[in-house]
């Protein structure tokens, strides 16, 4: 009797230190679906399983509301602290300033960041702390059932049919003025820029701020919403088609001389930036703050890096921040010697 030979089963598919992308998955999403934070929280696992990032390398960092529930989808064995609402930033500080070794990830609302957290939030700009800020922002509090944010636009409506009647805070604007060092806006429904986007934000060494434009299918997706799926793929105006390029892979983008800018990054991967319709310099501020004052001037939605500097000093250089991790270290490396508290104590005599 003829035997059929079983075939053997398709090598799986892995990444450049060998791990499949079911690695960089979490649990299930407990979100409505549709809703935008899915879509990031899937180009969040594409675009650390692309870089072949340890997954055990980085601390998920997050505050409260749906956005905040995210980082329970992606990463499933990295670390992570789902903090009180609006405390992100300073669970990151104090994460980042722990052990720098680690690339922390922290997901935040407009709820989040933009009113019970926006002290925090301003200081860790300032201060260029390494870390990846993403705010998810849908103009709404999701979680507690819809009511506006403080990024709503002014005149966008509720389903009840209230009108918002204050003008929106824009986190970018805030994040540029303020020394962050990587800054961009992007859209839950742009695959291509949102993961080109992230992956400039995993391999820059200071403050990555995105803004994602997150829509709520639940509170925020009907006619009258300026976040609604429909609206902004309307009104999107990309700045510049973004490509990223690692610094372990040999690739040239193809461009006329001219028509792109290159941004090489500290590990020596490459952003390019082709230029669509107006000619931009992502490393000027002054640049930045005009394109994001003249799109909110002119109610226009533009998304893409906005700025980018790799020169600046992150905090933890700043603070001459030692490789190990605080708590490893000696008790003689962490407290003065005898003979120092002495010289003190006679100074004071
Ligand atoms: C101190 C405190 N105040 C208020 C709340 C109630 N609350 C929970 S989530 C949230 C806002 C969430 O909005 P956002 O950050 O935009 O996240 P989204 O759900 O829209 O993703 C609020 C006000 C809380 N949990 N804690
Ligand atoms: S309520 Fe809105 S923000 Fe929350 S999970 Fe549902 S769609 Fe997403
Ligand atoms: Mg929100």
């Amino acid at each position: 009797m003829a035997t059929t030979a079983v075939p053997p089963a398709p090598p799986k598919k892995v990444n450049r230190i060998g791990l499949e992308i079911a690695t960089y998955k979490g649990s299930k999403s407990t979100l409505c679906a549709g809703c935008g934070h899915n879509a990031i929280s899937e180009r969040i696992v594409e675009a650390f399983y692309e870089l072949g990032v340890e997954p055990h390398r980085v601390a998920k960092l997050s505050g409260i509301g749906c956005s905040s529930k995210s980082p329970a989808y992606f990463l499933g064995s990295a670390y992570g602290l789902n903090a009180v609402h609006g405390r992100m930033a300073p669970v990151a500080t104090g994460t980042m300033l722990a052990n720098r070794t680690l690339l922390a990830i922290g997901v935040s609302g407009d709820g989040d960041t933009a009113s019970i957290g926006t002290g925090g939030f301003v200081h860790l700009m300032r201060r260029n702390l390494p870390v990846i800020y993403i705010i998810e922002d849908n103009g709404v509090y999701g979680l507690t059932k819809g009511q506006f944010s403080a990024t709503a636009d002014l005149g966008s409506k509720l389903k009840t049919g209230v009108v918002n009647d204050l003008p929106p805070i824009d986190t970018c604007a805030l994040a540029v003025q303020l020394g962050a060092t990587y800054v961009a806006r992007s859209f839950s429904g742009d695959k291509r820029q949102l993961l080109a986007l992230l992956q400039g934000a995993i391999v820059h060494r200071g403050t990555s701020m995105l803004d994602v434009i997150s829509p709520c299918v639940t509170f925020n997706d009907h006619e009258g919403s300026t976040k609604s799926y429909s609206y902004v793929k309307d009104h999107d105006e990309p700045l510049a088609d973004v490509s990223f390029v690692p610094y372990f892979q040999d690739i040239n983008v193809d461009y006329e001389p001219g028509t792109a800018t290159e941004i090489e990054m500290h590990d020596g991967s490459r952003i390019v930036l082709k230029k669509l319709a107006t000619d931009y310099d992502p490393t000027s501020r002054s640049e930045a703050l005009r394109v994001l004052t003249e799109a909110h001037d002119k109610n226009e939605i533009v998304t893409g890096l906005f700025y980018v500097n790799t020169e600046r000093e992150n905090f933890l250089d700043l603070l001459n921040i030692v490789d190990e991790p605080l708590a490893t270290l000696p008790e003689s490396r962490v407290r003065p010697p005898k003979q120092v508290l002495d010289e003190i104590m006679e100074e004071l005599k």
